[in-house]
């Protein structure tokens, strides 16, 4: 098998720099470990930036988007019994689209099939090797048979547990990383929304934030310990601990409904650097990955698959390899901007276990500030957008 770049991973990273490049006339094979409906029924993102919803519209797969989507003017801030708005279209003239992760995979793994361009699920022993010669190779199992996918370049787009990132020496590879002292309690519920934004909330019985999927999915998370046992939360108690963290002092409370997906993730930091070795280039979480609070992890993704595509465009069309040579560079400017963003958000909204009231103060003083300053919402606004 030979293509000129092989794609490790069908998640938003893989996925859209398929079609990127094929709307370039490069061509791809994008190998996924996966089955087709495990990757199509995974949660996870849900928040688009207003740059991700325009490129998923640039690149013809944005129809049902804008259609089921929900468009987001702004978000509110809760704390001390009182809900503050943000109002994004105001301060930054852009939006953000709420739209899940798996109907994004969806809607570009239909594009990609219908237009017959090679995709491979449910691969094992995926294995790339001979990185930095001109012609490197993908080893793999498909259909229980030895497969060997010749290329110029590989795109290792298989998330922070992939294969990719583990074949670059160690001693070339340096890690930033940071692990916050607390996780999320996630869940998927049948439920209408019970605000037309999302609310993120900051109580001094910890963080919690509601948002949604669609007029009958919500998708609502608590603060909670780093290795929290779920067996430990029942629908009941999860719901009581998300009213007593969504209070309002003039009454406020979530619409409940039956509970079908719930999880913990832990909150962390983590970047690796350089992004490439020899001719595999990484994007996306294999790169790094962002604690959730700031809604940025998909929309990094996005951002690297762009610079990629971009830069593979100069090599093939006008034999230019210097964008491709400066990618790390290129990518560290938003995913370091996206970092300070997300963990910035993470440490203003959470409660911390050996927070002393002072702390504490500090933290509703900033909120505040938020709130009643121009300047400190539009900068909050412009992060949280992706105008940047
Ligand atoms: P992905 O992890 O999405 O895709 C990698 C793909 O590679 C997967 O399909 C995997 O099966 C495949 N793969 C792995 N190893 C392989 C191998 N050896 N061979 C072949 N294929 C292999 N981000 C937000 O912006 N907003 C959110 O609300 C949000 N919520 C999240 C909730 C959860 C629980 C998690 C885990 C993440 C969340 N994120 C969120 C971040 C998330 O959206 C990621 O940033 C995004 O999926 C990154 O996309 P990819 O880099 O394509 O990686
Ligand atoms: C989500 O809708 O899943 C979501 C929204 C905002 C975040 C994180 C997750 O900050």
């Amino acid at each position: 098998m030979k293509t000129q770049v092989g794609i490790i991973g069908a998640g938003p990273a893989g996925l859209i720099l398929s079609r990127l490049l094929d709307l370039n006339g490069i061509s791809s094979v994008v190998i996924e470990n996966q089955s087709r409906s495990y990757i199509e029924s995974r949660i996870r993102a849900g928040v688009l930036e207003h740059c991700t919803m325009d490129l998923l519209n640039i690149i013809g797969i944005g129809e049902r988007m804008m259609q089921q989507g929900m468009h987001h003017h702004g978000v509110e801030l809760r704390f001390e019994g009182n809900g503050h708005r943000i109002d994004f279209t105001e301060l930054t003239d852009q939006q953000i689209m709420v739209y899940g992760q798996q109907e994004i995979i969806k809607d570009l793994i239909s594009a990609h099939l219908s237009e017959s361009r090679p995709l491979l699920f449910e691969v094992s022993d995926v294995i790339p090797k001979e990185l930095e010669s001109k012609s490197p190779v993908i080893h793999f199992i498909y259909n229980g048979e030895a497969q060997v996918l010749e290329c110029d370049i590989i795109a290792g787009c298989d998330g922070y547990h992939g294969i990719s990132r583990p074949s670059i020496p160690n001693d070339i590879l340096k890690i930033h990383e940071h692990s916050f002292p607390f996780g999320w309690l996630g869940i998927l519920a049948e439920a209408a929304p019970s605000s037309d934004e999302l609310i993120y909330a900051s109580h001094d019985r910890g963080f919690a934030l509601h948002s949604m999927r669609s007029s009958q999915l919500v998708r609502n998370y608590i603060q909670c310990a780093p290795e929290e046992n779920i067996n430990n939360w029942s629908d009941d108690r999860i719901w009581s601990e998300l009213q007593s963290r969504m209070e309002l002092s003039a009454g406020f409370s979530l619409n409940e409904g039956k509970i079908i997906e719930k999880s913990v993730t832990p909150m962390r930091g983590f970047i690796v650097e350089p992004m490439q070795y020899g001719n595999l280039y990484l994007a996306g979480d294999s790169a790094h990955i962002v604690p959730p609070t700031g809604a940025k992890g998909l929309n990094l993704a996005v951002k690297d698959v762009r610079i990629l595509s971009d830069a593979l465009n100069e090599k093939y069309v006008n034999g230019n390899s210097s964008k491709l040579k400066a990618y790390t560079t290129n990518c560290l400017n938003h995913v370091w901007r996206a970092q300070y963003f997300s963990a910035w958000m993470t440490r203003l909204l959470h409660t911390y276990e050996d927070q002393d009231s002072y702390q504490r103060q500090l933290q509703l003083a900033q909120l505040r500030y938020i709130t009643e300053s121009r300047y400190a919402a539009t900068s909050l606004a412009e992060n949280y957008v992706g105008k940047y």
